[in-house]
This record gives structure tokens, C-alpha cells and sequence, in this order.
């Protein structure tokens, strides 16, 4: 086996990169932002492209030269020839995915803890989901309550506590890129600054049941003068049993089962 032409592959595979990586960014995967997060979140799914379309273009390379190079010539019916490893090679193919891995696991962490940092004004929102419906409760507001349609200021931090009834849902307000699952006995929370006005949809999901795709509300991003004229409209107060679901839904007080359970 003759010498690879390794810098004529390299630049095949670098211009395959760029040929690949000009058409898949041009699409707008996610469609519109509407959060401080939605940027940063696109941004990595950006580099994941990017780097996703390298290793397939090392691997289409090295695919098609080996087709071509060591096809069987017309009437050689002789065996392969019999090769045992190559070490430059498995050092090589080892060594590539561990940085790129490394790389992706190292730039994931750090973009999740700066879209996670908790802000000082942050405003808490309950989120309580059930088969199949959504309902919000406004703990600093003086617990009030909302079925269906979830109203929030603009450009203020918002720490989502969901509270699942039954069984596993799932938060998700495309535009702001955070979706979170919704697991009954614990709580979990989803950290997002809504940074576009307008009105959005929360979809479930998480397949919940039979009524699973028509499980939407209506998500109100608003002035804050609006949206605190909203909430003094609200007479509801959260109803008793979705009140004890937050006492009951902490992971370091998980319900004991025979007290009737989540
Ligand atoms: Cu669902």
C-alpha cells in the first residue's frame, strides 16, 4: 500500500465541508428568536452543523478513494490483500472524534451555564400540566391563578416550577428555544428571558395521552404594565390540590407512596 495523498483529501474534505455547511446554514432550522437564549442555542447548533458536516465529509473522502484506489481490476478474481491494523490510522480515528466530542461537550456546558444563570429579578411562574391542559399560578402575585393562557413581561427572567398531575408532559415555547419535561413528583424548572413581544404557543411535548396534540396555551410576552394590568385581573387563586402538588413536588422531599403518592 502506496502512501496516502493525505493533503489532496484533507482539501477535498474541507472543500465538501464548506460546500455542505453553506446549504445547511442557509436554512433557519429554528425559525424566529424570542429569548436571550434562543441566539446562543442557535449559534451551537450552528458549530454542530458545522462539524457534523466535516466528519461526514472525512468519512465520504476516505469511502470514495478507497472505492476508487483499490477497486479489483477487470478479470482479478485473487483475494483482498490481508492487512492487519495501522496504527497512524487508529490513533488518527480515535483521536479526531475524542476532540471533536470534548470540544462539543465543553462549548454545550458552557452555553447552558450562561443561559441558566440566575438572575436577581427573576420572576417564579408554576406551571402545573395534566391531561391534557395547562393552568399557571403567579406565587409573587398573591398565588393567582390562569388557565390556558400564560402572560409574561418582557425582557424579565422567568424560573418555570413545573408541577406535572398525572404523568409525564412536556414545556415548550418553540421561539424561546427551552423545553423541559414535566415529571410528576418532582420539580423541575425551566430558565427563560422573554425578549420579543407577541403571542406564542406552548406545546406539550411529551406524548401524554390521547388529547396530546391538541395540548397547547396561549404565552403572552407583554410591557410590564400590561402584564401587571393582566395579573390584577385575575381573581382565581390556585386551587387547593395544585397548591399541594408544589409543597408535595420537591426532590428532597419526595412523597412517600402510601401517603397517596404523586
Ligand atoms: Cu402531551
Amino acid at each position: 500500500m502506496g502512501r496516502l495523498p493525505i493533503a489532496r483529501m484533507l482539501a477535498a474534505t474541507v472543500a465538501l465541508t464548506a460546500a455542505i455547511s453553506a446549504v445547511m446554514l442557509s436554512i433557519n432550522w429554528d425559525g424566529p428568536e424570542a429569548s436571550t437564549a434562543a441566539p446562543k442555542i442557535d449559534d451551537l447548533l450552528n458549530v454542530m452543523i458545522v462539524l457534523s458536516a466535516f466528519v461526514f465529509s472525512l468519512v465520504i473522502v476516505m469511502l470514495f478513494y478507497a472505492l476508487y484506489k483499490f477497486r479489483a481490476k477487470p478479470g482479478d478474481e485473487s483475494d483482498g490483500e490481508p492487512i492487519h491494523g495501522n496504527t497512524r490510522l487508529e490513533v488518527a480515528w480515535t483521536l479526531i472524534p475524542t476532540i471533536i466530542v470534548l470540544f462539543g461537550a465543553g462549548y454545550s456546558w458552557a452555553v447552558l451555564n450562561e443561559i441558566e444563570e440566575p438572575a436577581p429579578n427573576a420572576m417564579t411562574v408554576d406551571v402545573f400540566s395534566q391531561q391534557y391542559a395547562w393552568s399557571f399560578g403567579y406565587p409573587g402575585k398573591g398565588n393567582v391563578w390562569s388557565q390556558g393562557e400564560l402572560h409574561v413581561p418582557l425582557d424579565r427572567q422567568i424560573q418555570f416550577k413545573m408541577h406535572a398531575q398525572d404523568v409525564i408532559h412536556s414545556f415548550w415555547v418553540p421561539e424561546w428555544r427551552i423545553k423541559k419535561d414535566n415529571v410528576p413528583g418532582i420539580t423541575t424548572t425551566a430558565i427563560v428571558t422573554p425578549d420579543r413581544l407577541g403571542t406564542f404557543q406552548l406545546i406539550c411535548t411529551e406524548l401524554c395521552g390521547f388529547g396530546h396534540a391538541s395540548m397547547r396555551a396561549k404565552v403572552v410576552v407583554e410591557r410590564p404594565a400590561d402584564f401587571r394590568k393582566w395579573v390584577a385581573g385575575l381573581s382565581e387563586k390556585v386551587p387547593a390540590p395544585l397548591a399541594e402538588s408544589i409543597v408535595q413536588d420537591t426532590e428532597t422531599n419526595p412523597v412517600p407512596l402510601s401517603a397517596g403518592g404523586a
